[in-house]
């Protein structure tokens, strides 16, 4: 997929779907505290944490990924990295125990369409979640 990356503009984007605010994140035009970043991965606090970690880890391109939804054979690889990176965070964080979340849809509480995974830990989590 990476070709077809390289040849559509708009960074974070690169797909027919609306921008959304964590474009102006991932472009800086909107600060955010960054967590972790590499070519294709970037983490930030949530602004509105609801544990005392609460990082959103979000891949730099989007390509289509509007929620975890949207998720297709071409996009097992961008999925493994941000899970293996999603562990390597909460180890960096110090968190023993954590929970990894996407929320997809409206029906689960997803607000922003690029697709993100909430690094939830800092406290004892609950099951089932609300
Ligand atoms: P959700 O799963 O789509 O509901 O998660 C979106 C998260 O993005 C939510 O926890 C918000 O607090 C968070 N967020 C943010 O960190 N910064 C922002 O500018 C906006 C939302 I808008």
């Amino acid at each position: 997929a990476k070709g077809r990356w390289d040849s559509i503009r708009g960074a974070g984007t690169r797909d027919e779907h609306p921008r959304t605010i964590f474009d102006e994140i991932l472009a800086r035009r909107i600060p955010s505290d960054k967590v972790y970043e590499d070519d294709l991965c970037y983490a930030f606090r949530d602004i509105n944490p609801v544990a005392p970690t609460h990082i959103l880890l979000i891949p730099k391109q989007r390509d289509g990924l509007i929620g975890l939804g949207a998720a297709t054979a071409e996009h097992e690889a961008i999925l493994g990295h941000l899970m293996v990176t999603a562990a390597a965070i909460a180890k960096k964080e110090g968190l023993n125990d954590f929970r990894l979340v996407t929320n997809s849809g409206p029906g689960a509480c997803q607000s922003v369409s690029h697709l993100h995974l909430h690094i939830l830990g800092g406290r004892q989590l609950s099951w089932p979640p609300g």
